[in-house]
């Protein structure tokens, strides 16, 4: 009996020490941001979040940033969200506040290869990233003979990044122009004066393509290394390289190694498709399969598009067996350009799971992306996320949310006005790609269905179009963001959340993000009523003597609802509280059968903001 009891608290001791989470390590580390700790894994000599298939998130993160922050698990879809599962800063107290630690669990029914970063100002500029792989138990029988392979693999992560030395003090300098992320979007914020212009000039045109090369990085990496280099064991026949862009601003063209295939893409199997050259563009990720030989050799290089590239754009990963003793690959001497980054690729690649597809069903809503010289936007009006310096959402002009009832089907058209290429990210919903600016895309059914992703690549210039799908299907309902995942243009808006219909009923404060000032301002003010009201009445008679004093303390310059100028720090004084967003649901539009001027009529007509200024 004895030994029974001794078995009985043994199991109990391990199911205590396995349920206890994973706690990681949020700090500054010389000239960046990290996350590290021993709960993390070496996945061939890369510190990873290591979880198994049917295995909870369950992280307790621990911020010594000295800061506030909030880290998202870039790709996994949490079926819940109310307390911050999806890390994005909707409510104040989602935070990880500074010096504090927060406890994230939640359930995945992913595998596959995803990534975990800073959803807060520009801490992921700053290198707030860490790989996340979730091994399989099981792969799909119908991967055929890569199946075997699969389960004769070893894992390899190459985690590209575009990095310069962040430091406070450092100005911008020729060879990198980001070292202060913070200052480089102040720099940016002041040229907002003039944004009513701006969103006239840029809404409607077309601009030629232009890539991110006046984004100057010191250099790009793999696994923070220029050249990275790893031991391969002689266990495993073949490798799986997970290829994550982990970057800031940066796409990037993969050579790949000979003879690999692509069996993954945002974590969603593919039929295995042979690759040999690939774009990568930020936040996206590829599973490459191919047989060890002596040496296992890959090359990134960022997008060059009117440059000749240098040795600074190319960062190259390096996999050898210990006792390996023939010369090494070294990095080319000369590089050309690598053209435009494009999305060719995707319509190429085929899901392997057969699933019914069918979005004839659909509701069609246009998206135009636009902005300039700092000011990035959705159908011309931009949504600003908080972060350390300005803990409130910034609200330029309307709408920015998109409701979704729930089992609905929805195709977005975005019409990329913009020269600059974008990298469109869904949180919490997967989608696919079904027509290109040259129309729809012959995909086949069954077998040969289009493949799921969460990040797409929009191309710069002439008004390039992609119309992606998705259902309306998370469990949890929710608050989602869709956004640029280039830091600079969702920093400057780029980014629009779609809100489940039922779950902000039952809590508008969900999306009033341009009143979420004056909302926190109530809520700590309720039990001090008196005082808070006379503070208030004292606050704005302050105010009104500084507006009589031409006093200006202008952060932007926003549209009201009359399209009117609205000058101010925050619009939401030019709103009634608590109103919610009605926004998107007069208007629908079906892509199919209207020509590309009625479209534009469209996308004119939901902007209650605009109409009279275009
Ligand atoms: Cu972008």
């Amino acid at each position: 009996q004895g030994a029974m009891r001794g078995k009985f608290v043994a199991v109990l001791l391990v199911g205590m020490v396995m349920s206890e989470p994973r706690r990681v390590i949020l700090r500054r580390y010389e000239e960046s941001l990290q996350i590290s700790g021993s709960a993390l894994s070496l996945v061939g000599g890369v510190e990873t979040l290591l979880l198994d298939e049917g295995e909870k998130f369950d992280v307790e993160y621990v911020n010594q940033l000295h800061e506030n922050t909030i880290v998202h698990a870039h790709g996994l879809n949490p079926a819940s969200y109310k307390t911050g599962q999806d890390g994005f800063p909707l409510v104040e107290d989602w935070l990880i506040p500074a010096d504090r630690a927060k406890h994230v669990v939640f359930d995945i029914n992913q595998t596959g290869t995803f990534f975990m970063h800073s959803h807060y100002g520009m801490q992921h500029a700053k290198g707030l990233a860490l790989p996340i792989i979730i091994r399989e138990r099981n792969f799909p029988s119908s991967l055929g003979i890569v199946h075997g392979h699969l389960n004769d693999a070893e894992d390899f992560i190459l985690m590209l990044e575009d990095w310069c030395p962040y430091t406070m003090m450092r100005t911008s300098d020729e060879k990198c122009s980001l070292n202060s992320p913070d200052s480089a979007l102040a720099q940016m914020k002041l040229m907002w004066t003039s944004v009513p212009k701006l969103i006239q000039a840029s809404f409607q045109t077309c601009e030629a393509p232009v890539d991110e090369s006046h984004v100057k990085y010191e250099r790009h990496t793999i696994n923070r290394k220029q050249e990275f280099q790893t031991e391969m064991s002689t266990a495993e026949t073949y490798a799986r390289l997970r290829l994550i862009n982990g970057g800031s601003m940066t796409n990037y063209r993969i050579h790949c190694p000979k003879g690999s295939k692509i069996v993954q893409v945002d974590g969603n199997w593919v039929v295995p498709y042979s690759c040999d050259k690939l774009w990568i563009s930020v936040g996206q990720r590829y599973d490459l399969l191919v047989q060890k030989s002596t040496e296992i050799t890959l090359l990134a290089i960022a997008e060059s598009f009117n440059r000749v590239p240098n040795m600074n754009d190319v960062a190259i990963f390096r996999a050898l067996f210990a006792n390996s003793t023939s010369p090494r690959t070294s990095l080319p001497l000369a590089l050309n350009a690598t053209g435009r980054a494009d999305d060719e690729l995707d319509f190429r690649l085929r899901r392997v799971q057969e699933a019914p597809m069918d979005y004839s069903g659909a509701e069609n809503i246009s998206i135009r992306l636009s902005g300039k010289h700092g000011y990035m936007s959705i159908n011309g009006s931009s949504l600003i996320p908080p972060g350390p310096s300005d803990p409130d959402f910034t609200c330029v002009g309307e709408p920015r949310i998109f409701r979704l009832q729930r089992g609905k089907k929805y195709c977005f058209t975005l019409v990329n006005s913009n020269g600059d290429s974008h990298s469109f990210h869904m949180h919490g919903h997967d989608f696919v790609t079904l027509e290109t600016s040259d129309g729809e895309i012959p995909y086949m059914h069954g077998l040969n269905s289009p493949v799921f992703r969460d990040t797409v690549l929009v191309p710069g210039g002439n008004c390039a179009r992609r119309k992606i799908c998705f259902e309306a299907s998370n469990p949890g309902g929710g608050v989602w963001p869709f956004h640029c995942h280039m830091s600079f243009h969702l920093s400057a808006g780029m980014l629009l959340l779609l809100a489940y219909e039922d779950s902000v009923k039952s809590d508008t404060n969900l999306i009033d993000v341009c009143n979420h000032k004056s909302i926190q301002f109530w809520n700590k003010a309720k039990p001090y009523f008196a005082g808070g009201l006379l503070a208030m009445i004292f606050l704005f008679s302050v105010y009104l003597a500084f507006q009589r004093k031409g006093e200006r303390e202008t952060l932007y310059v926003g549209l009201n609802e009359g399209g009117r100028i609205a000058k101010g720090r925050k619009n939401s004084r030019h709103r009634k509280p608590n109103k919610p967003h009605e926004v998107f649901t007069g208007q629908k539009s079906n892509q199919s059968q209207k020509s590309r001027e009625e479209r534009d009529e469209l996308i004119t007509g939901h902007l209650p903001g605009l109409r009279s200024m275009v």
